[in-house]
């Protein structure tokens, strides 16, 4: 408790170390040249960081959207279009199965040519590219940084010219990553967004209640994927009255049972949420704009 700031809601929950890597980000932007925003597809917009910018000032960044083969694509690419419109280059992924992310690196050499030209007006060098990776918890940030590094891959250390005491690693394309993936905080002032990151296990548990996230994500699937709320539990609709109704079908179903055959509801929730971690509910995006 004493390393958290709460309130009674627990909204307001901000984990200590994220003012560090926060500092440590602001330290070193000015080594960076282009920033990997990483974003979850299945929440475009609940789990991108809203204040972002003020850290990253006026980087080249393209915005990673990771978990495509979890999302709804019809309604992810809504918000895919959405950025592009304002601005940002968006590259989607599916990081288990190692797609489009070449695509990355790619991009990357493009929009830092200028970067080379001018060094070359200078009368300097060309020197590797310096990237850096962003994002809220489990969107897939170390995945990411793993996918990327090529696998004949040196630690490059220090380098020379950079005082700085920091590891990269050298992602070949003339790219080297910053060994540290920068892991922020989203503001959960809206309750729907709290809901949503929790739902992606984005949030940890303890600041929401389990219940809420249960029920959340059986709205959710009532609200706009009836087909998967009947495929996975074989439920038409949730009755909105009278949650139990809904929970003790799945109970049931799903063996959450106490002695004398009581349903367990602490378990009922758990299996709904793990269900979406394990994927095993997939083609989902919960964010509508
Ligand atoms: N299906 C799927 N799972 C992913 C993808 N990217 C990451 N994951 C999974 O998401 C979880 C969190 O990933 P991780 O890299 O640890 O996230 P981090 O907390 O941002 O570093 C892990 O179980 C990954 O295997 C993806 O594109 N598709
Ligand atoms: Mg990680």
């Amino acid at each position: 408790m004493e390393n958290n700031r709460q309130n009674q809601t627990n909204i307001n929950w901000y984990p200590r170390h994220m003012a560090k890597t926060k500092r440590l980000i602001l330290e070193n932007i000015d080594l960076i040249d282009i920033v990997y925003e990483v974003i979850d597809a299945r929440i475009p917009y609940s789990s991108k960081i809203k204040d972002i910018d003020n850290i990253l000032k006026n980087k080249p960044k393209i915005l990673v959207m990771t978990k495509i083969d979890l999302c709804d694509i019809i309604e992810t690419q809504k918000f895919i279009d959405k950025y592009k419109n304002e601005g940002y280059e968006v590259i989607p992924v599916d990081l288990l199965n190692n797609k489009n992310v070449k695509e990355i690196l790619n991009k990357t050499k493009e929009m830092l040519a200028p970067l080379d030209r001018k060094r070359k007006e200078k009368g300097l060098k060309p020197r590797n590219y310096r990237a850096l990776i962003v994002g809220i918890p489990n969107v897939g940030k170390s995945t990411l940084i793993n996918r990327l590094v090529n696998k004949k891959a040196t630690q490059v250390g220090n380098k020379p010219g950079i005082t700085k005491n920091l590891n990269w690693i050298r992602l070949g394309n003339n790219i080297d990553l910053l060994d540290t993936p920068g892991i922020l905080w989203p503001k959960l002032e809206e309750e729907e967004v709290a809901l949503n990151l929790a739902s992606m296990s984005a949030i940890k548990e303890e600041i929401l209640k389990l219940s809420d996230i249960a029920i959340h994500i059986l709205n959710k699937l009532n609200d706009h994927y009836k087909d998967i709320l009947y495929e996975r539990y074989e439920i038409y609709n949730v009755n909105k009255e009278d949650y139990i109704e809904t929970l003790d079908i799945i109970g049931r179903k799903r063996g959450c049972l106490l002695k004398g055959n009581v349903i367990d509801y602490d378990k009922v929730y758990s299996v709904i949420v793990k269900d979406i971690k394990d994927a095993n509910i997939k083609g989902i995006t919960f964010d509508r704009f």
